[in-house]
């Protein structure tokens, strides 16, 4: 099974966690921080398929609320804020829901 410290630095985890821990998430800083900005097309499919916790294919809005936990079972949900502005940059087709290709895209841009 793929873990988050499997493709990222736990140190760089802790660290984008602590950025947004009692402030807003800004979900650029996130994937900056955690490195996740810099990791390869296939790295980024095995976050995708951790942050897809019901293996749909997609990130649905409940995931995405709870995208924080997926790096630390204890960080925060995600306010209906981030999470929507989060859900806007990602969802480039409209179809309410993040695909692997979206989040690739997202992630890099
Ligand atoms: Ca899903």
């Amino acid at each position: 099974m793929t873990t988050m410290t499997s493709v990222l630095n736990s140190g760089d985890i802790d660290k984008a966690l602590a950025e947004c821990a009692g402030s807003p998430f800004h979900f650029k800083t996130f994937f900056a921080t955690s490195g996740l900005s810099k990791k390869s097309d296939v790295e980024l499919a095995k976050v995708f398929n951790i942050l897809d916790q019901d293996q749909s294919g997609f990130i649905e809005e409940d995931e995405l609320k709870l995208f924080l936990q997926n790096f630390h079972g204890k960080a925060r949900e995600l306010n209906a804020a981030e999470t929507t502005a989060f859900m806007d940059a990602g969802d480039s087709d409209h179809d309410g829901k993040i695909g692997v290709e979206e989040f690739k895209t997202m992630v890099k841009a």
